[in-house]
């Protein structure tokens, strides 16, 4: 059974997903909505173990194939540990990520035949899907400004601008392909994003975010 929402958080470095996060997650606990934040990869113990091979260890080379395995292997503890419990719980699962950083960076960014990788996300997701992707648009070098400039740091973000640009063009192709993902401009000030989505949810899910919320009421957490 499957009550809750999900809510996934995409976009290039530096969009400001993670601020956006927390000042939905503020929102969220206004309202008495019982939910829970996670970022990917990770959300688990597992999860975060990979995250720290895929994103931390700048000395090892690895095949698109090999990174792509390694987050799919990830996503699939993160949906039946944390994402499907909560959504039967009746929660509201906001992500920062999920399978449209996939098709964005190891598809369009790496080169990846992106049927395959639809395949393969399939089978970590166990045919779970977000109700709604909110992809913060931003040109890459305001996004690199944003965190210090071309060059630092983790793995993938060493790829540099080029890259960088691809993913932005990936997402901005996928949002005209799924239905469910809405592109919000992420050049304003976090306060004038944050509003934006807040518009969205309340328009694409009135009885949920509207002032009064869920009736159950309970605490955000966050997933490791
Ligand atoms: N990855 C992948 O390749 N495939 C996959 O399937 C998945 C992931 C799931 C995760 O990195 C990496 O994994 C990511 C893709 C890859 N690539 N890289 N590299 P991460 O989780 O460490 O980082 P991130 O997701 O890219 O987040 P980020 O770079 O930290 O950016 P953000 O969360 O979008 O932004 P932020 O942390 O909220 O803000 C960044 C800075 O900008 C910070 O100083 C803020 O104070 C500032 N900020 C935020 N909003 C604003 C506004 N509106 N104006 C001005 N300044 C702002």
């Amino acid at each position: 059974m499957r009550n809750g929402l999900f809510i996934v958080l995409e976009g290039v470095e530096g969009a400001g997903k993670s601020t956006q996060a927390s000042l939905l997650s503020a929102w969220f606990e206004s309202l008495g909505l019982p939910h829970t934040v996670a970022r990917e990869p990770g959300g688990t113990p597992v999860g975060e173990a990979i995250r720290r091979v895929v994103l931390d260890r700048g000395d090892l080379t690895m095949p698109p194939e090999t990174e792509l395995f390694l987050i799919l292997g990830a996503r699939a503890a993160f949906v039946r540990d944390v994402v499907r419990p909560a959504l039967e719980d009746g929660q509201v699962v906001l992500a920062d990520r999920f399978d449209l950083s996939t098709f964005a960076y190891q598809g369009y960014g790496r080169g990846l035949d992106l049927d395959r990788v639809r395949r393969a996300n399939e089978m970590a997701t166990g045919g779970v899907r977000p109700d709604l992707y909110l992809v913060l648009d931003l040109p890459v070098e305001a996004g690199l400004e944003r965190k210090g400039g071309v060059g630092g740091g983790d793995r993938i973000e060493r790829e540099g601008a080029s890259f960088l640009s691809r993913v932005r063009e990936g997402y901005r192709t996928l949002v005209k392909e799924v239905p469910t993902a809405r592109l919000v401009a992420a050049h304003g000030s976090p306060a004038e994003v944050q509003d934006s989505l807040r518009r969205i949810l309340q328009e694409d899910f009135p009885e949920t975010f509207s002032v009064k919320g869920f009736s159950k009421r309970g605490t955000g957490s966050r997933s490791p």
